[in-house]
């Protein structure tokens, strides 16, 4: 139904009853058990229609309709706490007109069309929170609820570790800081991940983890979910005339206080930069590492704003600029098995291709059999994909409402879809693996390129598709296999010509030189990632000392507990295994071995340190020289904040550099890079 369509008064009845018994559902999936089974998107447009309605034939409006309840109610759980100001919400603009027409507004209620500079930051999306300190110290935590009142939820915000429970420097006696609790998306892949494993809670995007976490009334089990707090504003203030006259230099002061500001925050002195924020944010969007959903745009002039006020529940001098949404509802045609290196069997959704914030999804990952079960998910279902960060699209739920009759069931094959062996499933987990081994293909060719992928030997030009052809041609069988290919064996296969042939050849020669670390993550021992690898290789320093290590020997390593243990332990006393590393050995792959570093981490050079690397560096790859400084004790990270000790710059640095300039962050050149790291004896 469209809005210049109107039904007959009974259809519309009827379309009003439905929908508000489907809003109803839709609010308490969302409300109360922090699980919602459509988007956002899909409510909003759910709840406009009633809307439209209700305005058309103002008697289906009923006391209890879901166009009269606007935010959660506090739950019973929790003591109700009145919010001395309202914590207000913002209006939004879904496209450039809007945003525009937004700044023409401004213009219009500041009486000038001078330029109104605006502070711009991204609109986090977590759970809003008010913080409230009496003389520096944290006496009371709550909701937003319905904007007038919230949950007091004081015991869980007081185990979120970046939320102060005493103010540094000077501070007004009497202080609301707000801002949003959110959980990163590494935190939440890695706590759904545990959850899928071990029958906990999954849930659906980090905002209603974050939500959810926060309303525990176990604060322990809070504690455990890795929650962050940033600081986007104040609410009551005791001495106000104490503040600085622009919203940015109050973003300053609230860092001083001891919060998180949101690295990203920036102030643009016109519509045309404002605009440029917005264009670089949503470029950089997937790579935060935090969901957002917007920009948020705010005037800067605090005497400014308190003259244009707020309408209903919004202030007028600001603004939600939103970007596409991550969530879209498709249906799934069918579901592929897929063999991965280590024979695990990973079902993937096969989806009718649907446009998720600017790309085109067509496949997404369900995990395994448990999670089909748990989603319930048959083939012919609407399902909502989701598209977060970097990671691989994920079915989130099931549109129940919109199931066909004929919807099937998914199976898993008995046999491997690649090599047709038995396929099976141990007790406890849950994981189905082909019983193939090296006899399928596919985890042949998953082996190949993992060996070959950019963390482990890094053999450029290596690609997949090749990899994939010169399995099928028969050329490789094995890693070591690669090492004796022949430029007439390159030149025969299908669009690969002479130059190319040479340059895979020498791709390959180069990459046996190589290092200790990489190798082991190479070898794909499973659950040795590139930072196990890492840790194995400076712990032992040998590879012969890992190979020949046993299980309690290997429990010493940071990082490595028993499963991990096990898996190399058996790893190592595979014959076939010991033979490759042979072969690799003899067709001269190398690294240096030393001695292993023996000192604890805190009296390591670089302990304490936190580094950032930008730009192309010459000598060394990015990830080796993060490594090398890691292996000297300090952090790295991707971001230049103030925390940041010093920016390693190579050639063609960009924004950070101008960043970590303005911050006054120490930065080091290659060449000073390099001095670094052999004044400390690290590999240069
Ligand atoms: O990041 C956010 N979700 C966010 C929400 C940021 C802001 O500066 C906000 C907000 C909600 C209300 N400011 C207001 C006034």
């Amino acid at each position: 139904m469209t809005d210049h369509s109107l039904p007959e008064f009974d259809s519309a009845q009827t379309r009003a009853t439905e929908l508000q018994q489907l809003l109803h559902r839709y609010n308490q999936e969302y409300y109360q058990y922090d699980s919602p089974s459509i988007p956002d998107a899909e409510y909003d447009r759910l709840l406009r229609e009633l809307q439209q309605l209700e305005a058309a034939y103002p008697e289906l409006q009923t006391p209890d309709s879901p166009t009269q309840r606007v935010g959660s109610t506090p739950l019973s759980a929790f003591e109700e706490v009145a919010h001395e100001r309202p914590m207000l919400s913002l209006d939004n603009a879904m496209n450039g007109d809007e945003f525009a027409d937004f700044y023409a507004r401004l213009q219009r209620l500041a009486g000038s069309s001078n330029d109104i500079a605006l502070v711009c930051e991204p609109k986090l999306d977590g759970a809003a929170v008010s913080l409230l300190y009496e003389q520096g110290q944290l006496v009371r935590a709550a909701t937003r609820g319905d904007g007038s009142r919230g949950e007091n939820i004081t015991a869980n915000v007081r185990t979120i570790k970046n939320v102060p429970l005493t103010l540094q420097g000077d501070f007004p006696a009497r202080l609301e800081v707000r801002g949003e609790v959110y959980m990163p998306l590494n935190g939440f892949e890695r706590y759904n991940q545990q959850a899928r494993e071990q029958g906990g809670k999954v849930f659906a995007n980090p905002r209603n983890a974050a939500a959810g976490s926060l309303r525990q009334l176990d604060s322990k089990i809070t504690a455990k979910r890795p929650l962050e707090f940033c600081a986007y504003g104040l609410g009551v203030v005791s001495d106000e005339a104490s503040l600085p006259d622009t919203l940015f230099a109050v973003f300053a002061c609230i860092r001083d206080w001891g919060f998180k500001v949101n690295d990203e925050l920036t102030l643009a002195n016109n519509l045309t930069e404002a605009q440029a924020f917005y264009a670089q944010l949503g470029a950089k969007r997937h790579g935060l590492g935090y969901e957002i959903d917007g920009t948020v745009f705010k005037v800067n002039d605090l005497a400014l704003q308190q003259q244009m006020g707020f309408v209903a529940r919004a202030p007028r001098w600001a603004i939600a600029y939103k970007f596409p949404a991550v969530e879209q509802m498709t249906r799934l045609n069918g579901v592929d098995f897929q063999v991965g290196r280590t024979g695990a069997i990973t079902p993937v959704a096969r989806l009718a291709p649907v446009a998720v914030a600017g790309v085109t999804v067509s496949n997404a990952t369900l995990h395994n059999m448990d999670e089909i079960e748990r989603l319930d998910v048959r083939i012919g279902d609407t399902v909502v994909v989701r598209r977060a960060g970097d990671v691989i699209p994920q079915i989130v739920s099931v549109v129940l409402d919109q199931r066909p009759e004929d919807a099937a069931a998914i199976q898993m094959p008995e046999h491997c879809p690649v090599c047709d062996s038995q396929v099976e499933r141990v007790e406890g987990e849950a994981v189905a693996r082909c019983t193939g081994g090296l006899v399928c293909a596919a985890q042949r060719k998953e082996a190949i390129k993992h060996f070959a992928s950019r963390k482990a030997l890094d053999i450029e030009g290596l690609g997949d598709k090749l990899i994939e052809q010169l399995v099928d041609a028969d050329l490789i069988d094995a890693v070591d296999d690669l090492f004796h290919l022949q430029h007439e064996q390159l030149v025969a296969l299908e669009r690969m010509g002479p130059k190319s042939a040479d340059n895979v050849l020498a791709a390959i020669e180069a990459a046996k030189q190589t290092t200790l670390a990489r190798f082991l993550y190479a070898l794909g021992i499973r659950e040795v990632g590139v930072v196990t690898a890492q840790n194995l290789a400076s712990y032992f320093g040998f590879l012969q000392r890992i190979m020949d290590a046993s299980h309690e020997q290997l429990l010493a390593v940071d990082d490595i507990g028993d499963i991990v243990a096990r898996h190399i332990v058996n790893f190592f006393a595979e014959p076939h295994n010991r033979s490759t590393i042979e072969q690799l050995q003899a067709a001269g792959v190398t690294w240096q071995e030393s001695e292993p570093q023996t000192a604890a981490a805190s009296e390591l050079p670089l302990a304490g340190q936190t580094a950032v690397i930008t730009g192309t560096l010459t000598a060394m790859s990015r990830d080796d020289a993060k490594a090398a400084l890691q292996a000297l004790g300090a952090k790295v990270t991707g971001s230049v904040s103030a925390k940041t000790d010093f920016l390693v710059a190579g050639e063609k640095a960009g924004s950070k550099l101008s960043k970590a300039q303005s911050l006054g962050v120490e930065i080091l050149d290659e060449a000073a890079l390099q001095a670094l790291l052999a004044q400390h004896g690290g590999q240069g």
